[in-house]
């Protein structure tokens, strides 16, 4: 069975106030019990996780959550965990008791991911009870379509076409985008290096791989030590090639006239991210000062090696290149801080286990502080010198490049 990756699945995310049946529609979708049912409100405290195929309408994870109208300190640090997980749903299911009626709170929570940029649907939860007269309101003053359920007898499959029908459509955006055609030859650079993962390609490696053989190019993949004698055992130049982010360097002699060149990163940071407000970013570098903050966000945990990415060249690069003296300060997983704010500079991972939603959402919040945002392919390739040539195949990019100030660009 083929298996699908979790970044590539749409999130689906149950919420609403406590006892509203949060989990008990996530269990009717899953049609399994994945998350616990209970009478007691707060029930669930930490999100639930179901990865499925919610057949016809593709590979999903339904996300159950912690209610909204959660009490004390840490009831607090769950509607805070849960408010998150909503930033990452690309579709939200809003359930409302309507044997209770809904409250101010059910009211101002749609209000506010009415604002947001991301679907809701509605659920008038419990219709097997005596409805509280106008439950309805909230999804009827918002527009948000809704439908009545109940658990106990309610139809499953016409839930499941609710949802799966109000899924956003497919986003047509891919890694390559449109940057072959049939016969073009494409050559990918992937150092086989201490820092590269045992037995395997890094995701974006894979993908740009498959989708140039769904464009019906022609794919060669080698070292960057085996790039020359690729190419001039070649009849013609390379359309493009893409190399790992710390080879370019190595690579930027061997590549011939009228050939492309770009990045995995470069290519993740346009397909997951903005690529123009990553280079945007790079204005920050030249005005940081002494004892600025900098935020390196990674989107998932792994182990630490001595000369992590992240952790340790990061950070030792950009005070080489800025000689000031910075206070780095590291995120992990879904920890991405409120306040950014405070940071002269976020540098982001390359976000291969984040959807495009939530690395949408984590750029929105960056720019609502004002804060600049680069990733780490974006600062790589700064930092040696590589720009612009490696964002010459994207015209949004190079646009960005020429209005940096002339002190940012170089
Ligand atoms: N009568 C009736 N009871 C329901 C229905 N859906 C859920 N319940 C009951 O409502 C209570 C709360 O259901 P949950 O699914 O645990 O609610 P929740 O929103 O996940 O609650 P928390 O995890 O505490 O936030 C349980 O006793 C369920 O059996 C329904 O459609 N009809
Ligand atoms: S790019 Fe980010 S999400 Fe992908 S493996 Fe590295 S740290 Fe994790
Ligand atoms: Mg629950």
């Amino acid at each position: 069975m083929q298996t699908v990756a979790l970044s590539e699945r749409k999130v689906i995310v149950f919420a609403g106030l406590r006892n509203a049946g949060k989990s008990s529609l996530m269990n009717a979708v899953a049609d399994q019990e994945v998350s616990i049912v209970s009478p007691v409100a707060g029930t669930t405290t930490d999100p639930v996780r179901k990865a499925m195929e919610m057949v016809p309408y593709g590979p999903v994870i339904l996300t159950d959550t912690a209610g909204l109208d959660d009490e004390g300190a840490v009831g607090r640090l769950r509607v805070s965990s849960a408010q998150k997980i909503l930033l990452q749903a690309d579709l939200i299911v809003y359930i409302i008791d309507g044997s209770t009626g809904y409250s101010k709170s059910d009211y101002a929570n749609i209000e506010i991911i009415k604002q947001s940029t991301t679907p809701c649907i509605g659920i008038l939860n419990k219709a097997d009870l005596p409805l509280e007269p106008g439950s309805n309101k909230p999804f009827i003053d918002h527009q948000i379509s809704y439908m009545s359920f109940n658990n106990l007898n309610g139809d499953k499959n016409a839930l499941v076409h609710f949802i799966g029908t109000n899924l956003p459509a497919e986003s047509a955006d891919t890694l390559l985008g449109g940057m072959l055609k049939r016969g073009d030859i494409v050559i990918m650079v992937v150092p086989i290096d201490l820092g590269a993962p045992k037995g395997r390609l890094i995701k974006p490696q894979v993908y740009a791989i498959r989708e140039s053989l769904d464009s019906d190019a022609v794919v060669i993949v080698c070292k960057d030590k085996e790039l020359r004698s690729a190419i001039s055992r070649l009849n013609e130049p390379p359309k493009l090639i893409i190399t790992d982010s710390q080879a370019v360097m190595r690579v930027l002699p061997d590549v011939p006239k009228g050939t492309q060149l770009t990045t995995f990163s470069i290519l993740s940071a346009r397909f997951k991210g903005d690529l123009a407000v990553m280079v945007e970013g790079l204005k920050a570098i030249s005005e940081l000062k002494d004892r600025d903050k900098i935020l390196i966000a990674e989107a998932c945990t792994h182990h630490e090696g001595a000369d992590d990415i992240g952790r340790v060249k990061i950070p030792r690069w950009l005070t080489n290149f800025t000689k000031k003296d910075l206070q780095f300060e590291f995120s992990r997983g879904n920890d991405f801080p409120d306040d950014v704010g405070q940071y002269k500079l976020i540098v982001h991972c390359g976000a291969c286990m984040l959807t495009q939603k939530s690395m949408h959402n984590r750029i929105r919040i960056t720019a609502l502080t004002g804060t600049p945002l680069v990733n780490y392919g974006v600062l790589i390739s700064y930092l040696q010198g590589a720009m612009p040539t490696v964002i010459e195949p994207f015209p949004e990019a190079i646009l960005a490049w020429n209005e940096l100030p002339a002190a940012a660009a170089y």
